[in-house]
């Protein structure tokens, strides 16, 4: 049976979780299949990714869509029409060389990542199979640890932390269900503890739906998550993890890193990271240096037993990856579809990572829309791990469709042990 191809491609603005625009974009086949997927944005960018294409002016404060949306329905539609909606390599691949740009800056990253998820959609709708099944084949059963973003700071809230996210990790259950219910119940126990020390205002949530207290030191976070942990009794379930995203404390005169209120030289902020992973069960840090130091990624990952990932550091790109991996830098990939624009790049970065040992969690942005690709997506991949932030529908949308998926699987579901899926080991 000849497969189905591509017949229109359309694209829409919408606005995200935060109410900016992004597009929205939907591919239909020849057999009547429809793949739809929405564009993730984000805010705390590193220099490296895939740039797309805004507006300016004054409309949405320069922010509008509007010509990526032509971008998609002008020159990309009629490019695409007739190729095999299965062929996603081939798809995407002409995405590449129609753009014709090393950073995606011509067309945009945001249209090229929307054509070619929505692609993907409509591949696995024109075989009838969920995307996780489409993507991963019948071995596709390994749910993800989530990293919840409990507690924020750095670009994404206005608590004074430096640090841009305090996670907890539920490492130590043996279902997604039981991990994302105990998760669950950390957040509300946090929740009273922080009103009680920190004032009601700590419940104010920030971009990812996490707290965000009047603090201006990571020991508090990590210690009211540590106590709210205890207070439940699962203490060996769980282990905590930051997203340092050090790019933005990085002062590129001084070569230092703006932390604490201090400017911290490389060696004083290692210190840092040795006295936290020495005080709290700290299993993972991401970005803990700014993303032109590999030298400094390969050290960290030598000398802490944590598992070290690279987000602005790899910004998806597989000759990013290439490079880092062959230094020793860094021990696992943050893939984010939209830092390098297309499904089968984002492939090619995990393969790379997967190659040299990696471990590979999947991210959101912190602009993003209820669209649950991204739970699909991590499943698919058996990646292993997932970071969606915490509450507000355009992350739980995750964490529901990942339960669903659990259930659907039934027995043939698996749980990693954080053993099996850390980078580091
Ligand atoms: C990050 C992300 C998401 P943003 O730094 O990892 O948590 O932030 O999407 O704003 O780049
Ligand atoms: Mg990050």
């Amino acid at each position: 049976m000849a497969g189905e191809t591509i017949e229109a491609v359309d694209a829409r603005e919408i606005l995200d979780g935060r109410l900016e625009p992004t597009l929205r974009v939907e591919v239909v086949t020849s057999g009547g299949s429809v793949g739809r997927a929405d564009v993730p944005h984000g805010r705390s960018r590193g220099a490296n990714e895939a740039v797309e294409v805004r507006d300016g002016g004054e409309r949405y404060r320069g922010q509008g869509v509007s010509r990526a949306v032509r971008n998609v329905t002008e020159v990309i539609a009629p490019e695409l029409s007739g190729l095999s909606v299965t062929r996603q390599r081939t798809v995407d691949e002409r995405l590449v060389t129609l753009d014709g740009t090393d950073d995606r800056s011509n067309l945009g990253a945001n249209a090229l990542t929307g054509v070619s998820l929505a692609t993907l959609q409509a591949g696995a709708a024109s075989v009838g199979l969920p995307l996780y099944r489409y993507v991963g084949g019948v071995d596709a059963s390994l749910l993800p640890i989530p990293f919840f973003d409990m507690i924020e700071g750095g670009e994404l809230a206005e608590s004074g932390l430096d640090f841009q996210e305090h996670q907890v990790v539920p490492i130590g259950t043996n279902s997604f269900e039981s991990a994302l219910r105990k998760s669950a119940e950390v957040y509300y126990e946090l929740g009273d503890l922080l009103k009680d020390e920190w004032g009601a205002s700590s419940l104010n949530v920030g971009d990812e739906g996490g707290y965000t207290p009047p603090m201006d030191d990571a020991h508090d976070a990590l210690d009211a998550e540590l106590r709210a942990i205890e207070r439940l009794g699962y203490d060996d379930e769980f282990g905590l993890a930051l997203d340092a995203a050090a790019t933005h404390l990085y002062d590129l005169e001084s070569e230092t890193y703006q932390y604490g209120g201090e400017d911290l030289t490389w060696d004083e902020l290692f210190d840092v990271y040795g006295e936290l992973a020495e005080t709290f069960p700290i299993v993972s840090i991401e970005d803990p240096l700014y993303e032109e130091d590999l030298s400094g990624f390969a050290r960290l990952a030598d000398r802490l037993d944590v598992q070290i990932v690279g987000d602005d550091l790899f910004a998806t790109d597989p000759a990013r990856v290439a490079r880092a991996v062959d230094l020793g830098a860094a021990n696992a990939l943050l893939l984010k579809v939209n830092q390098v624009g297309t499904v089968s790049e984002a492939m090619d970065a995990m393969a790379a990572a997967v190659d040299a040992g990696y471990g590979v969690q999947v991210s959101e942005r912190s602009g993003q829309t209820p669209d649950s690709w991204l739970a699909e997506l991590t499943v698919g991949l058996g990646a292993g791990q997932i970071k969606t932030g915490v509450t507000r529908s355009e992350r739980v949308e995750q964490y529901n469709r990942l339960l669903e998926i659990e259930a659907e699987l039934g027995g043939a579901a698996s749980y990693p042990a954080w053993s099996a899926v850390r980078g580091g080991r």
